[in-house]
């Protein structure tokens, strides 16, 4: 890496070589994939269905062109949401809404209502593809929307016909149920959205969810320029030792930033074949390790831990494997010392990547065979990084803790319809500012050592307090609640309450059952935001003069105890 001593500017030696205008993020991955036509682009781990490269193309461009005759995407700009696990369905439609001009808004599968109905909010999808079984939930978010809908069609990815379905769900008004058959399989037709001909490579074409900073989720602005040059950033020569036909394990899920760029966009440009797998279960991972004997396997924290920590994972799974990378939340060295001392005879090399869904989602990496572990990498190609420090904002030379910021082709153009967010973000020269506290060494290999966001980070999901201190305020025995993360060692971070209990007449606090409130969390939201690190009830939250929760002085103070 080279450190700019004037500016204290981190950029990577390599040069990325990217073109200077990408093509519409379908051309950009299916041009590359025509050589390898037959080879398998994604099987079902489960069921054993298979998908080859060639079919993708075809079924993705089939399914487009229905969405766009059916009228469910009529112009530019118009989106699909998706709320499926990963699945062969998933592609097809994510690859088909781009490759018809539309824009894709991914989410979390195992969302209930409440969480759904904000993000069909935010991204006011004209459709939803989905499985039937959310589709109680998506058409409960639905009707909690009422006339803030925007949805028309509900498409189904695993029944026949409609009519399977009436009898046991509630359709609202003007929501028309698709079975999957009416969008599969070939077509001719090539039809576009309106205006897809007045293509931008900085239009938006993904809009994924991030809380960013502060606050609740918001949509990310990824363009088809920021995703394509991403994957090219991580393929460079040194970074990566990826070939052509690699076997990726398909675990992490694809609605995130990191399954869906990092792992699918990014095997399928390398003819890779990727085995799903729809949620983490131990024995049905080994299994596929050993049945389809991958070489990539793409993972989080937890993951990297059950691999080094369970009796039940042996030399032999691991046998495959030319590189682990462990990406989207920090790996403790000793679980990464634990992994290699476990298998000494392991060929597999270990990585590790970090970003975040604002940067599509890689920024820095360690390049192929560094053993550097514990550093985050350094910047990827043609990305330039620094330190800030939070007070003065001046970039700081080496081994000094600041905020990391980051620059780069593969950060995003901006949050959705919110330019306050944005600005507080993106600096006015565009960079962006990540909300972790990191320092970089002598060589320009970055450490992130804490995170100045509220953010907390579960199993390498994303958990924003502001959700759940929404949720408790609504409690009627609650006068304030602040949510802040612990560590926790199955999960990595896990959220924990602290509660002020309101007066009741007689003057004194009304009594408050932590078990009561943490169920009262759990009727609005999915499973990993359950507050598994506990309720504390308190008499009062810090904060600060204006009023904000000092939520690191609360976590200081519980980390104490
Ligand atoms: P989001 N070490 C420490 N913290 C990390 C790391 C890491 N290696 N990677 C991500 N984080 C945290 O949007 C950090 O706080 O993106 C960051 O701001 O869900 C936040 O997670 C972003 O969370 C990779 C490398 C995917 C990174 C990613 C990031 C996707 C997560 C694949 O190879």
């Amino acid at each position: 890496y080279a450190i700019n001593p004037k500016s204290n500017v981190v950029s990577c030696k390599v040069p990325a070589n990217l073109p200077k205008n990408f093509p519409r993020f379908t051309d950009f991955l299916f041009e590359k994939t025509e050589r390898f036509s037959d080879r398998d682009v994604l099987v079902c781990s489960q069921s054993g269905r298979k998908l080859s490269h060639s079919q993708l193309r075809h079924e993705a461009r089939a399914f487009g062109s229905r969405l766009v005759e059916r009228e469910i995407l009529k112009n530019k700009n118009d989106s699909l949401s998706i709320v499926c696990p990963n699945s062969i369905e998933f592609a097809i439609s994510f690859f088909g809404t781009i490759a018809a001009g539309g824009v894709i808004s991914p989410t979390n599968p195992v969302y209930v209502k409440d969480e759904l109905a904000h993000n069909f909010h935010l991204a006011e999808p004209k459709g939803v593809v989905t499985t039937s079984a959310q589709l109680d939930a998506v058409l409960e978010a639905i009707d909690l929307l009422g006339s803030k809908n925007t949805i028309g069609s509900v498409i189904v990815t695993d029944i026949a016909t409609e009519r399977d379905l009436k009898h046991k769900f509630r359709i609202p008004q003007g929501v028309k149920i698709l079975p999957w058959g009416e969008f599969n399989g070939q077509t001719s037709s090539n039809a576009m959205v309106k205006g897809a001909d007045s293509f931008s490579q900085d239009d938006l074409v993904v809009l994924p969810f991030s809380s960013g900073t502060t606050g609740l989720a918001k949509g990310v602005h990824l363009s088809h320029k920021s995703l394509a040059a991403n994957i090219l950033q991580m393929s460079c020569p040194g970074m990566s030792n990826i070939q052509e036909h690699e076997i990726l394990v398909g675990l992490l899920p694809f609605f995130h930033i990191y399954g869906m760029n990092a792992i699918l966009g990014f095997g399928i440009y390398h003819g890779g074949t990727n085995i799903l797998l729809e949620k983490f279960e131990p024995s049905a991972l080994l299994n596929l390790l050993l049945k389809y004997e991958p070489t990539l396997f793409h993972l989080v924290p937890p993951i990297l831990n059950f691999l080094a920590r369970s009796p039940d994972v042996k030399e032999e799974h691991l046998a495959s494997l030319k590189t682990i990378t462990c990406g989207a939340a920090p790996a403790p060295v000793t679980v990464i010392n634990e992994l290699i001392k476990k298998f000494p005879g392991m060929t597999a090399s270990f990585q590790e990547g970090y970003g975040m869904t604002e940067a599509s989602p890689v920024t820095h990496w360690i390049p192929y065979g560094c053993k550097n572990f514990g550093s985050c990498g350094g910047p990827l190609p043609d990305t330039r990084s620094a330190i800030r420090d939070v007070s003065t904002d001046k970039f700081l030379g080496s081994n000094k803790n600041g905020e990391i910021v980051v620059q780069g082709p593969q950060v995003m153009i901006c949050y959705h319809k919110n330019p306050s967010a944005t600005a507080d973000t993106l600096t006015e020269d565009r960079w962006l500012k990540t909300g972790d506290i990191g320092y970089y060494d002598d060589k320009g290999f970055f450490y992130v050592v804490d995170r100045v966001k509220e953010l907390i980070k579960v199993k390498g999901l994303q958990v924003a307090p502001a959700e759940l201190e929404d949720i408790l305020h609504k409690h009627p025995s609650l006068s304030d609640a602040a949510v802040v993360g612990i560590p926790h060692d199955k999960l990595g971070e896990a959220p924990r309450a602290f509660v002020v209990p309101k007066m009741g007449s007689d003057g004194k606090p009304v009594d408050v059952d932590p078990v009561n409130v943490q169920k009262m969390v759990e009727e609005h939201v999915s499973e990993h935001k359950y507050l598994a690190g506990g309720v504390e009830v308190v008499e009062s939250l810090p904060k600060s003069l204006t009023g904000k929760i000092l939520r690191r002085q609360l976590k200081a103070d519980y980390l104490k105890k």
